[in-house]
């Protein structure tokens, strides 16, 4: 298969003019590069390409450093391909996935002057029942869909909203304002209109004694048709402890991020925390969520409370500035504890950015033993990276259902890492994983629908797969290759020998390698701003 791939492999969304342009090369050297006019602008000798473990192939990273704006070509042997470098390049991307969370609200129209082409009807806007007793009903409408079937979560909302909430604080401004979603131009940043949309849909699935449901799904997935269509009874599962912790730790961030914009909203999202937060208190004896009988959405059974409630102290603390919650956060604090991650069932990482840019020495002895721990974890991150020909933070055996989680967690955590340090290694880090993410790959695919020259047309993805429009819905980003939980038909097309990082079927039933997730938009989301960031910050010197 790889054969008759391009042997020169980039970021086929293009570079910024002022963060290094970096390519794989899986051919002999030297490397050209030529502006539109054929003058030589670079010229590049390098080693011959090397075995790369998770993909397989020979193949060699190479840095240009920094281009001005232009379309150029980079040519190596018989090899020659098209890059682009403008200043727009990061950005536009990065509010396309923002925008792609916009595309997955569920209990509204998608009106045509903001969705174009992908315009559908109000969906799931019926009563949801109560799984535990169908008597009782209630209005819950609004949220993201979280994936490619029409179940909204409350957990994975939360981590979602939280990388959005988290951008917006460590980025501001770098994700456009003008998103053209129905709040744009409200004063309120486009990024937290679009994270309000799932916090005010969050607020709704709280039961009276201060619990989370789980998730709002049906029983059993829908099949493909369009979400207006899909009219089937929707329910409020049982309520979970995890789903409580991820949802008063997001609820309490919110209350920092929004209180300059709607003190009501703020407050609310607040008080709704503070009884989140004693009801896990009253209820201490934690059991993972499993699903009821009878119930095949998915289950997101996290089995580890800590994270969650480490999180949840951490941005109370920030919030109400009560001792009670710190020491929380120092009892459920060890060294050994995950925090530079950042996915939906480990949300240490979370805790940590409230620990290491907002409460700081206000957190005491706390604030240097998380700081320490997490820069400690981060440089696995950049190891993995550097192992890989490709430049990419996943390990062979990385390669699981949502491998772009893993390089995106990672990535977040280097950018992080490097925004406590300055070591600048770990921005090359997390750049690349932008990179991989839109064509620097063993694929050579660029996994963000709507974007790249090979890009991802066929995404299990519900209203992607029933709208009549050839294009997928944009700004979607693949769960990318999977070698760990394969699908059996997966199994049968591509066979054992396939490498783990080339596992991947641009194909719609292939929901273990080509779904898409609002958790796996929003990393992406969060490294985009990032590097924004630091470009902006270059510019400027
Ligand atoms: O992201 C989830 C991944 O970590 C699991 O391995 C996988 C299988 O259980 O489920 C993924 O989450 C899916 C969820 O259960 C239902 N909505 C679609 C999600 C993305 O595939
Ligand atoms: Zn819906």
């Amino acid at each position: 298969m790889s054969e008759s791939l391009p042997k020169i492999r980039i970021n086929q969304t293009g570079y910024h003019t002022s963060l290094n342009v970096r390519m794989a090369v899986l051919t002999d050297g030297p490397l050209t590069v030529t502006d539109e006019s054929g003058n030589i602008v670079k010229t590049i000798e390098y080693e011959a390409p090397s075995f790369d473990e998770a993909s397989g192939d020979n193949v060699r990273l190479l840095d240009l450093g920094i281009l001005p704006a232009g379309k150029y070509f980079a040519k190596a042997g018989t090899e020659s391909r098209e890059f682009v470098v403008s200043e727009s390049s990061p950005r536009d991307v990065a509010d396309a996935l923002v925008k792609g969370l916009y595309f997955q609200r569920c209990g509204m129209e998608l009106e045509e002057k903001y969705a174009g082409i992908y315009k559908h009807p109000a969906c799931h806007t019926a009563e949801a029942a109560d799984w535990e007793d169908n008597s009782k009903k209630r209005l819950v409408t609004g949220g993201w869909h979280d994936a490619g079937d029409y179940g909204k979560y409350v957990g994975p909302g939360a981590v979602t909203a939280a990388h959005l909430i988290y951008s917006d604080i460590l980025f501001p401004s770098c994700v456009s304002d003008n998103l053209n979603i129905p709040e744009s131009g409200n004063g309120v940043p486009d990024i937290l209109n679009e994270a309000r949309y799932e916090l005010d849909w969050m607020l709704k699935m709280q039961r009276g004694d201060g619990a989370f449901h789980h998730k709002l799904t049906k029983a059993k997935f829908a099949p493909f048709i369009m979400p207006e269509e899909d009219l089937l009874q929707e329910y409020l599962m049982p309520v979970s402890h995890t789903s409580t912790g991820a949802a008063c730790a997001c609820l309490a961030l919110s209350y920092r991020a929004y209180k300059k914009y709607d003190a009501d909203f703020a407050l609310r999202c607040l008080d709704s925390a503070v009884r989140a937060w004693k009801w896990l208190e009253e209820n201490p004896d934690f059991e993972p969520y499993k699903n009821p009988e009878g119930v095949n959405t998915g289950g997101y059974g996290d089995r580890n409370l800590t994270d969650e409630l480490f999180w949840a102290a951490c941005e109370l603390y920030s919030a109400k500035g009560d001792e009670k919650y710190l020491k929380s956060a120092e009892e459920f604090f060890s060294e050994d504890m995950l925090l530079a991650e950042f996915g939906w069932a480990n949300v240490g990482g979370l805790g940590a950015l409230c620990v290491m840019f907002e409460l700081k020495e206000t957190a005491g002895d706390l604030y240097l033993k998380v700081k320490n721990t997490f820069l400690r974890q981060s440089k696995k991150a950049l190891e993995v990276t550097r192992l890989s020909g490709y430049g990419t933070a996943i390990p062979s055996e990385g390669y699981i259902w949502g491998s772009i989680l893993t390089d995106m967690n990672n990535a977040m955590s280097m950018a992080v890492s490097f925004l406590l340090t300055g070591d600048t290694e770990m921005l090359d880090g997390a750049m690349l994983q932008w990179d991989y993410a839109l064509g620097l790959n063993s694929l050579d695919i660029c996994f963000v629908t709507g974007f790249g020259e090979r890009r991802v047309m066929n995404p299990h993805h519900r209203p992607s797969g029933s709208d009549d429009i050839t294009d997928p819905v944009p700004g979607l980003i693949s769960g990318g290759p999977n070698k760990r939980y394969t699908y059996p038909q997966t199994k049968e097309k591509l066979g054992e020998d396939v490498p783990p990082a080339k596992y991947f079927l641009d194909e719609l039933p292939s929901a273990d390698t080509n779904e898409i997730a609002i958790y796996w938009n929003s990393p992406v989301v969060f490294v985009g701003a990032f590097l924004l960031s630091e470009a902006a910050k270059k510019d400027a010197r």
